[in-house]
């Protein structure tokens, strides 16, 4: 089959050529390139687009765009229907929120992170995960996109049925970026970890610059910053909407998604409707990290405020029965989302923060016309290490 023509763009592109820090042309053979002459003028480099301003609470630090910008906020109608709408249910579509290897929350955070990255001459990011880690794929896509190596240890953090679990799903894509994937032994734990404090080792006695990122990106001095700017990128949402949400649904494992939300909703006395759903299993533990990276988190910012062991509320009821392992209920959960709204959770995460909040929803945890906003924090690609959970749909 003959290929397609180059499209006759001579004209058009003298245009584009002509101005200021536009694409230069480069032909070789027939077909034609563009190219960026000033490669720190390309819309990225400039910084945030007007609408995607810094949010006040974190004007002072630095941030390396990764993300489009605001993420959407849509009502979830058939499912607020289907649970008698009682509530009003709505999804903050972190999950959509960046073109880097399908998103998810730990775009929002590294986004505080990478500035101090880059400013410490690393070469290499290096991170740890379950084997079926998000967060690990996202750290392997913002280093392929600025241009660093990237080491991930994945630990044994799940039991699994498929016999594929460490080829598809998140895994995989972060070796197709061309992370230096090591798979290690050691099982679940949100702690700093030996295998990563090797792999950092390793790193530099490689020759190499590496770059410390704990898991989820939580226990770093500006983890929790990212989630912060979810709280008033909602608040500035409210106000476009005219509406104000009375609760907002989080999944919590590592911690500073929730702890950045605790900070950045106490600006307005929320910080207690921000209700956290365990997924880690380990939820004392857990609740201790959020609450230590909010009382940090909040000096940072300069809340001007201190965080109350209260702050952080955490139900502990869905979990079971072990991180990573998802329950018939969190099974049933992903499929109402999918069925009801087409929206995909994932087994170990959103499955049972969506899970948390029907049955809440259920119990009339809620009060009557509540405006529930659930965060959508992303992690579909694991799904395909659960084939045989979901074998029947
Ligand atoms: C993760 C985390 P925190 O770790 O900030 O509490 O966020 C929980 C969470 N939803 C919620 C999704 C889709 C997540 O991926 N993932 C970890 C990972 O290694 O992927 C850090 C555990």
């Amino acid at each position: 089959m003959a290929l397609e023509k180059a499209p006759k763009l001579e004209g058009r592109l003298e245009d584009i050529a002509a101005k200021p820090g536009a694409l230069e042309i480069v032909t070789i053979g027939r077909a034609i390139h563009w190219r960026d002459p000033e490669p720190a003028r390309t819309a990225l480099d400039r910084g945030p687009r007007p609408n995607h301003r810094p949010p006040r609470m974190l004007e002072k630090f630095e941030r390396y765009p990764l993300t489009f910008g605001p993420t959407p906020i849509e009502k979830l109608k058939r499912l607020s229907a289907h649970l008698g709408d009682k509530v009003e249910l709505y999804a903050k579509r972190e999950d959509c929120n960046s073109g880097l290897a399908f998103g998810g929350n730990k775009l929002r955070k590294l986004e505080y992170i990478i500035p101090d990255a880059i400013a410490s001459n690393a070469d290499t990011l290096v991170s740890i995960g379950g084997v079926q880690s998000n967060h690990t794929r996202q750290v392997a896509a913002v280093a392929a996109k600025i241009g660093m190596k990237c080491r991930l240890v994945q630990e044994a953090w799940v039991p699994h049925e498929d016999a594929v679990y460490d080829r598809v799903g998140n895994i995989m894509l972060s070796r197709i970026m061309g992370a230096d994937v090591r798979l290690v032994e050691d099982g679940f734990d949100i702690g700093i970890r030996k295998s990563w404090e090797k792999a950092l080792k390793e790193v530099e006695a490689e020759g190499g610059r590496p770059y410390a990122i704990p898991a989820g990106a939580s226990v770093h001095k500006y983890g929790g910053l990212g989630y912060v700017g979810f709280a008033e990128e909602v608040r500035a949402q409210e106000r476009e909407l005219g509406l104000a949400f009375d609760y907002i649904v989080v999944c919590t494992v590592t911690g500073s998604t929730h702890a950045g939300m605790v900070v950045g909703f106490a600006k307005d006395g929320r910080q207690r409707k921000v209700i956290g759903i365990d997924a880690s299993a380990t939820p004392k533990q857990t609740k201790a990290q959020v609450l230590d990276i909010a009382r940090k988190t909040a000096k940072l910012v300069e809340l001007g405020q201190d965080i109350a062991d209260d702050d952080v509320v955490l139900i502990e009821d869905y979990a079971y029965p072990l991180y990573g392992v998802p329950s018939e209920e969190t099974k049933q959960a992903i499929r109402v989302a999918a069925r009801l709204e087409g929206m995909i959770t994932d087994p170990v995460y959103e499955g049972k923060s969506m899970q948390g909040m029907i049955d809440l929803v259920d119990k009339g945890f809620f009060p009557k016309g509540s405006k529930v906003l659930y965060a959508h924090l992303g992690g579909a690609p694991a799904l395909n290490g659960y084939a045989y959970a979901f074998r029947n749909g």
